[in-house]
């Protein structure tokens, strides 16, 4: 009945169109430009007033990637590439967000962009083989093309604390933070978190707010990212080896322009062992994982070697051995969660102004008027920040009544996790494609969202030529790609991690399994770009 509701209201005042995308970040951006260079009428839908994403909504202190900024960016433009300058090894929000303005500008988006709407329904048509799309303020659209690019970590978590409706103080969302600049100074602050959003934000607020405590529940294994400003020689280097750039990044495991190791722990002498695991704590970033040893996600004892490595670190540079204890992960391998990049992280802990309030056993029992309460004991706070993650991959989705074949909703098809082909299209819901969806690789994003949209490009271009309607995953290709999930994270020692959210286990309630591709971006290039030449293999054209 929904359905012939929707189709009653279709008529009047709808925009028919060829596509819609839902959200304006990389993903998005990118798409639009690719669907209109094929000749399509397509708008995005963007809740936020802003484009950007990810680098919209998360504007906290210290907010930067955790990419490398020449791999953090779209190859599809040369002359884009060409103009463009980062200004450090790890741009901040605001750089990021610069670029992503300086690409709708110079790419005319903005025109087929529609600002502060809110998508809360789409419905697909059987009898017209269309999408109807609703928003929040009534709009509808009429397409033939769905595409979400809601983002991974787009719908922030946090948890449902007793007494935060009579909290006297201001409480942040780190993943919602206002435009308006947040004071901090003279304050006492209270930090929820000590994820990669948490590692970034302490330091910043440490420096001027008059007392900071930080409640950790799971410590993390945190890398220093060794950020450096680039100078001109840099960037003309950087320029010169685009090609080189790319053509390692899309084959890496997890899309950086990194260079394998080489080298595995059987390889070397304990000496030699810890002077690899020194370079590449001094080189700083990712690359203390993936330039060092390619097997520290695989093998448990180089793994724990690099785990204790990290350890001893803590213990060096924190002061206080409590604190350094702490801080020290224990029971679980470096990887298994996603180790944050730090900039002075643990440095932060030396200041007599920041303290570490460990939640593991005792969790936080409310928030009072005044702050924080823990068991018997209460912590004063003026401001709380909530760096308490998001419900990744399936929780935007969940946000929107999305609906397939005979009135299925995505909800319902994914009550036990997610199911998809390829990270980009579910069963029963033809020509509706995921960028960066549930089930696609895990890594550094702008790669990843690269290689999704042109293959959906090139699905819509397959179609179009051969006049054909629809696009569809057979239910054998989404069960096995939901098996080879499986197979290739058991591969790993990442199923170990605490809390992870790559695991959907940050969140109470949610279906625990793997939630991405961790298979490596390379192979799931290859593997997608298979299924396109083999004539959609896998899918159901018709
Ligand atoms: O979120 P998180 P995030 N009581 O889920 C804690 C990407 N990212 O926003 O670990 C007390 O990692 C929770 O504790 P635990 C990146 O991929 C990228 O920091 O669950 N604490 C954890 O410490 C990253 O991995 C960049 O035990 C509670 C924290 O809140 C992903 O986004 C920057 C709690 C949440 O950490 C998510 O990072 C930032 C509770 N009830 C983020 N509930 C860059 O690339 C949760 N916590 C730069």
């Amino acid at each position: 009945s929904d359905q012939s509701n929707n189709n009653a209201v279709a008529g009047a005042n709808v925009v028919e169109i060829d596509a819609v995308v839902i959200g304006a970040g990389f993903g998005g951006l990118r798409m639009l430009h690719e669907l209109r260079g094929r000749g399509l009428r397509a708008q995005i839908l963007e809740a936020a007033p802003d484009l950007g994403g990810t680098w919209y909504w998360n504007r906290y202190p210290g907010a930067r990637t955790d990419s490398e900024s020449w791999t953090y960016a779209y190859s599809f433009s040369t002359e884009l590439q060409d103009e463009w300058d980062w200004s450090e090894r790890f741009p901040t929000q605001d750089e990021v967000h610069r670029y992503l303005r300086h690409v709708a500008d110079k790419f005319d988006l903005r025109k087929d962009i529609v600002f502060d709407t809110r998508v809360v329904s789409a419905v697909y048509e059987e009898e017209t083989g269309r999408w109807l799309v609703t928003t929040e303020d009534g709009k509808r659209y009429h397409c033939q093309y769905l595409v979400t690019a809601l983002g991974l970590l787009s719908l922030p978590y946090k948890p449902d604390f007793d007494g935060i409706d009579k909290f006297e103080g201001e409480w942040y969302v780190t993943g919602r933070w206002p435009r308006e600049n947040v004071e901090f100074a003279g304050k006492r602050v209270a930090v929820i978190g000590t994820g990669a959003t948490a590692v970034q934000a302490i330091p910043l607020i440490a420096q001027t707010a008059a007392q900071l405590t930080v409640f950790q529940r799971t410590p993390n294994y945190v890398l220093p990212a060794r950020n450096y400003t680039l100078t001109d020689f840099e960037r003309e280097s950087i320029r010169a080896s685009y090609d080189e750039i790319w053509r390692k990044a899309r084959k890496h495991p997890f899309g950086y322009a990194f260079d394998r190791a080489g080298v595995t722990k059987k390889d070397v002498t304990p000496d030699e062992h810890r002077n690899i695991l020194e370079r590449g704590w001094e080189t700083g970033g990712f690359r203390f994982i993936f330039e060092t040893f390619d097997d520290i996600t695989l093998d448990q004892e180089a793994n724990e070697i690099a785990s204790e490595f990290v350890r001893e670190k803590i213990r060096t540079i924190v002061k206080d051995p409590d604190t350094a204890d702490l801080l020290c992960p224990k029971d679980y391998p470096i990887v298994s969660k996603r180790p944050p990049l730090g900039h002075f992280y643990y440095e932060a802990f030396n200041r007599d102004n920041v303290s570490l309030i460990d939640v593991s056993s005792t969790p936080i029992t409310e928030i009072t008027a005044g702050g924080v309460r823990v068991g018997d004991d209460e912590y004063s706070a003026d401001v709380i920040v909530f760096a308490t993650g998001f419900d990744a991959g399936t929780g935007a989705y969940n946000h929107i009544d999305i609906r397939g074949r005979g009135g299925q909703t995505l909800r319902e098809k994914w009550a036990e996790g997610p199911r998809t082909h390829l990270g980009i299209s579910v069963d029963g819901f033809p020509n509706m494609f995921m960028v960066s969806g549930p089930q696609s690789p895990f890594g550094n994003i702008p790669v990843v969202v690269e290689g999704t949209v042109e293959w959906i490009g090139d699905a819509i271009g397959h179609l179009r030529m051969n006049e054909l309607d629809t696009i569809e995953p057979t239910a054998e290709s989404v069960e096995s790609w939901w098996q080879l999930l499986q197979d290739y994270i058991n591969a790993t020692l990442l199923p170990r991690g605490r809390h992870s959210w790559f695991l959907g286990a940050n969140i109470p309630g949610k279906p625990r399994g793997v939630l991405f591709f961790f298979g490596g971006v390379g192979t799931y290039r290859k593997t997608c770009q298979a299924a396109a030449d083999g004539g959609y293999d896998g899918f159901t054209i018709e």
